[in-house]
């Protein structure tokens, strides 16, 4: 028996403008409502990235809590999940400011890659480590986002040396420039590479956002949609809004009878209030 579905909504990013589509939320106030729609729509679970009102991304932790509040206050139990990815170039240290606020989850990025022209995104393994480290202090559930096979490789080294803990959580990033693609052949491989005990989800770039969502929810996993990783409903059409794109995937689930977890279930299905001690 499956799981319910977990639907993770990535409502902002860090590289998608309001020139690419114009439902981006920048503000606080747009970031709520975009996650508050999404809640609404079937997402227990927000991946939030900080902007500051013209656009810039920021790892500040003072602007993170204020969008964090705020949306918790509109989306009473909703799960926020924060960026420690950030955007390409930022040092480690301003990448993890935004633990400060001990969010309930937060991305664990497990190894680095091209990310399109001249940018490289880094995570050398100590920035792994460091990363992990902080998690396990705070108590903050991570989620080791896998951008192709040698990622998650990494990540099984780690736990066995003991610097990875806790029930294992994936989440696998296909489409990237530079990254794995996200075919079928992909998805299964990665599927196949991980303990059998671990849960995972998958966040499809661009085209592969729905195909890839289907593979899941036919396959047991969850899911991640929003604007962060694909801004077309359909080939050429912009989505209106997050929650259309979370929308669409509920009318998947429902065509394989998978019924969407809320947020107390998906605390549950991931273990999110275990201890790491
Ligand atoms: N913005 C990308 C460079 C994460 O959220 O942890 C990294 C990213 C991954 O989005
Ligand atoms: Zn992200």
């Amino acid at each position: 028996m499956m799981d319910k579905l977990i639907i993770t909504c990535a409502i902002s990013g860090a590289e998608v403008t309001k020139e690419n589509n114009p439902a981006v939320p920048y503000t606080v106030q747009e970031m709520v409502e975009e996650a508050y729609q999404a809640y609404l729509a079937g997402a227990s679970i927000i991946h939030l990235h900080a902007r500051e009102d013209n656009g810039k991304p920021t790892q500040n932790k003072d602007r993170y809590n204020e969008i964090y509040q705020a949306i918790k206050e509109k989306c009473k139990d909703i799960i926020i999940q924060v960026s420690t990815g950030g955007a390409v170039g930022m040092s480690r240290e301003e990448r993890s400011d935004v633990l400060e606020i001990k969010p309930e989850m937060a991305t664990l990025d497990c190894g680095t890659l091209n990310f399109g022209g001249d940018d490289i995104f880094l995570n050398t393994e100590n920035d792994i480590i460091y990363f992990a480290n902080r998690m396990h202090n705070l108590n903050v559930k991570y989620e080791m986002e896998c951008f192709e096979k040698g990622h998650i490789d990494t990540t099984l080294r780690l736990l066995k040396k003991g610097l990875i803990k806790g029930h294992l959580h994936y989440s696998f990033v296909l489409g990237v420039n530079g990254g794995m693609t996200g075919e079928e052949r992909d998805f299964l491989f990665l599927k196949d590479s991980i303990p059998f005990q671990a849960t995972f989800s998958v966040a499809g770039i661009g085209k592969y956002e729905f195909p890839l969502a289907e593979l899941a929810i036919k396959h047991g996993g969850h899911v991640r949609v929003g604007l962060e990783d694909n801004i077309y409903i359909e080939k050429g059409i912009l989505a209106e809004s997050n929650s259309e794109l979370v929308r669409k995937v509920v009318e998947i689930a429902k065509k394989y009878g998978r019924e969407i977890a809320n947020p107390e279930e998906t605390r549950q299905i991931l273990r999110i209030r275990e201890s790491y001690q």
